[in-house]
């Protein structure tokens, strides 16, 4: 891939917004006016980002492999054996072929990105996770150019996985980008969390984040990464197509059929959990807004 389009994207640039937007505030806060109203009630709208402790991001999870139930994972991740793994990266790449987890963590950058995590469901976390740019693992196995998709498939091993044993879904679980998504420098393959080892219930040893979309297209506990000219059907479209589409991106204007997208509940803080309204790609419109231009939202949900 000898074109990254927005790989000059400086740190500042991929702030998460809030921060951003205080940041902004605090300078033009000495100016009074309309536009800083504004940007007040918008920066109010989910506060700064402060990370939700470790306990809510390791113990509150989906993770149908381990079960349906929101501790499931937590309770029975321990059994899935991380070391070794090994990756498959095929279909329209210049090389394909079986990555070791090693391998690729030898070639890759490890960064910090701080981000909202929003759940189709309806609730939300900060989570500060460890990982590296998607597009630098297709650039790494040479993705061409009449890739238009990029399909990624869970591993499927009941003996360690006890959700598998039910057919709760069609395994393996399998997710879908276009390329561009793939190759946006917010999307990244996750293999920490606040600086350490990524635990088994989020996904271990390494899994999507794509901070603008549902929490499902994150797929966990990756084997398997194909460059492909066809839309993948992704394993929620496939099991409920009118209510979870390809796209899923965080939209507080389109609801689901079964209840509104608008505002979503903060994990943790108890008796004090609240409810914030949702933000437009999740808070990061202004970086991802041009993927979607001319798209009707409502029918790509
Ligand atoms: N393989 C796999 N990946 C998955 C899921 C799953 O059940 N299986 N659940 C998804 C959903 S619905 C969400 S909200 C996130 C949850 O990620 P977390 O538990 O790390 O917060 O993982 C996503 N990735
Ligand atoms: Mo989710």
């Amino acid at each position: 891939m000898a074109h990254r389009w927005t790989n000059n994207l400086t740190h500042e640039e991929i702030t998460p917004e809030p921060l951003f937007m205080n940041r902004r505030q605090l300078i033009a806060g000495a100016a009074a006016g309309a536009a800083v109203a504004g940007l007040s009630t918008r920066a109010d709208a989910q506060e700064a980002l402060e990370p939700n402790p470790w306990e809510d991001i390791t113990q509150y999870n989906n993770f149908y492999e381990f079960g349906t139930g929101k501790t499931d994972p937590a309770a029975y991740a321990g059994a899935l054996t991380t070391d070794p793994w090994t990756v498959t990266i095929d279909g329209l790449v210049e090389k394909p072929g079986e990555y070791s987890f090693k391998d690729i963590m030898a070639e890759m950058t490890v960064e910090e990105r701080i981000y909202r995590f929003r759940c189709v469901e309806a609730w939300s976390m900060v989570i500060p996770w460890n990982g590296f740019e998607l597009a630098d693992l297709l650039e790494m196995a040479g993705a061409q150019p009449e890739g238009k998709f990029v399909r990624f498939e869970t591993l499927y091993r009941p003996e360690e996985m006890v959700g598998q044993k039910y057919r709760t879904i069609d395994w393996p679980y399998v997710e879908g980008l276009r390329m561009d998504e793939a190759l946006h420098p917010l999307t990244i393959m996750a293999t920490g969390i606040y600086g350490k080892t990524i635990p088994n219930q989020n996904g271990a040893p390494m899994r999507l984040v794509v901070p603008w979309k549902y929490g499902f297209k994150s797929i966990k506990s990756i084997v398997r990464i194909t460059v492909t000219d066809e839309e993948p059907v992704n394993t929620w479209q496939d099991l409920q197509a009118s209510e979870y589409g390809f796209y899923a991106n965080v939209n507080p204007e389109v609801d689901h059929p079964r209840w509104s997208q608008a505002t979503e509940r903060k994990v943790g803080g108890g008796l004090f959990s609240k409810r914030v309204p949702t933000l437009m790609f999740n808070g990061y419109e202004e970086e991802v807004a041009s993927l979607y231009e001319g798209m009707d939202l409502r029918k790509y949900y």
